[in-house]
C-alpha cells in the first residue's frame, strides 16, 4: 500500500484542543504510520503546553515545541530541534490562523493598518518562514499542507481579513510550490474545508447559520469532520498523492460547486 506513512516524520502545528482540525490531521497520521511532531501555542499561564501535552499523549508525539509564528528564534528553534533529533522532515501541516476579534465583525472597510498585518502575518506569511527552516531538513518527496477556507474567493459575512489573508496563503501555496519541487521534489497544497464547529468557528457570530447552511445545501447534506480532512491531509503528505503540488483541495461536502 502507497498510502502508507511508515518511517514519516511529521509536524504538526495549530492544536489547540479537541476540536481542532490539526488534532484531526495528527491522528490520521499517525493511524497510517507517522511519527509526529506537535507544537503548541506557548502562553504565560502555560495552559496550551499542558492542555496539548495531555490530549495529544496518544499518538506519542516524539518532539514537543512552543511555537509562536511572530516569534523568529522560535520557528529557527524548532526546526534546530528536528534537524537533531529527527534528522529529517517528511511534512509540515500549518493550521494557524488569528485576526482579532474586532476584525471578525461588522465592515471589511473598518480593519486596521494593524489588524491588517497582524492577520497577515500569522495567516498568510507565517508558512514562509517555516518552509525557508524545514527547507534543508526536507526529504525527497516530503509534503507541506496548510488549511484554507472559501472565504478567500468568495465574500462571506464576517470573514473579513481573513479572506484576504487566506487569498495570500493559497497564492503563498502556489510560490512555495515553484521554489521548493525543482530541488527536492517538496509537494505543498492546501485544504479548504468547510465550516466545522473548532475553536477558531465557535467564537464566530453566525457561524451556526453558516453550519445549517451547509446542511441543506451541500451536495452530500452535511458539514464535514476533523477526521476527514485528516485523511486528505494524510493522502496529500503520502507517496499516493505525488503528483499533486500548489493545489488547493476542497473538502467541504461538495458545498463550494453550488451557484447560490
Ligand atoms: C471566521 C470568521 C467569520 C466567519 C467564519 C469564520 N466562518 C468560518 C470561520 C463562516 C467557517 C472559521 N474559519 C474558517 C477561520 O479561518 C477562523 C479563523 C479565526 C477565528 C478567530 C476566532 C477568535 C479570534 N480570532 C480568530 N482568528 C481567526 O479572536
Amino acid at each position: 500500500m502507497l498510502l502508507d506513512l511508515n518511517g514519516k516524520k511529521i509536524l504538526v502545528t495549530g492544536i489547540a484542543n479537541n476540536r481542532s482540525i490539526a488534532w484531526g490531521i495528527a491522528q490520521q497520521l499517525k493511524a497510517a504510520g507517522a511519527e509526529i511532531g506537535v507544537t503548541y501555542l506557548p502562553d504565560e499561564k502555560g495552559r496550551f503546553e499542558s492542555k496539548v501535552r495531555e490530549l495529544t499523549a496518544p499518538i506519542e508525539p516524539t518532539l514537543f515545541l512552543p511555537l509562536n509564528v511572530q516569534n523568529q528564534t522560535q520557528i529557527e528553534e524548532v526546526f534546530k530541534a528536528i534537524g537533531k533529533q529527527w534528522g529529517k522532515l517528511d511534512g509540515l501541516v500549518h493550521c494557524l490562523a488569528f485576526a482579532g476579534k474586532e476584525e471578525l465583525i461588522g465592515d471589511y472597510s473598518a480593519t486596521t493598518a494593524e489588524g491588517f498585518a497582524r492577520a497577515l502575518e500569522i495567516s498568510a506569511y507565517s508558512l514562509a518562514p517555516l518552509c525557508k527552516e524545514a527547507k534543508p531538513l526536507f526529504s525527497e518527496g516530503a509534503g507541506v499542507v496548510t488549511l484554507t477556507y472559501l472565504g478567500s474567493e468568495r465574500a462571506i459575512p464576517n470573514y473579513n481579513v481573513m479572506g484576504v489573508a487566506k487569498a495570500a496563503l493559497e497564492a503563498s501555496v502556489r510560490y512555495l510550490s515553484a521554489e521548493l519541487g525543482p530541488e527536492k521534489k517538496v509537494r505543498v497544497n492546501a485544504i479548504s474545508a468547510g465550516p466545522i464547529r473548532t475553536l477558531a468557528s465557535s467564537a464566530i457570530g453566525g457561524i451556526l447559520d453558516m453550519i445549517h447552511n451547509v446542511e441543506e445545501k451541500a451536495p452530500l447534506r452535511r458539514t464535514v469532520t476533523q477526521k476527514e480532512v485528516g485523511n486528505t491531509a494524510t493522502f496529500l503528505l503520502s507517496d499516493m498523492a505525488s503528483g499533486i503540488s500548489g493545489q488547493t483541495i476542497y473538502v467541504d461536502a461538495g458545498y463550494c460547486i453550488n451557484g447560490m
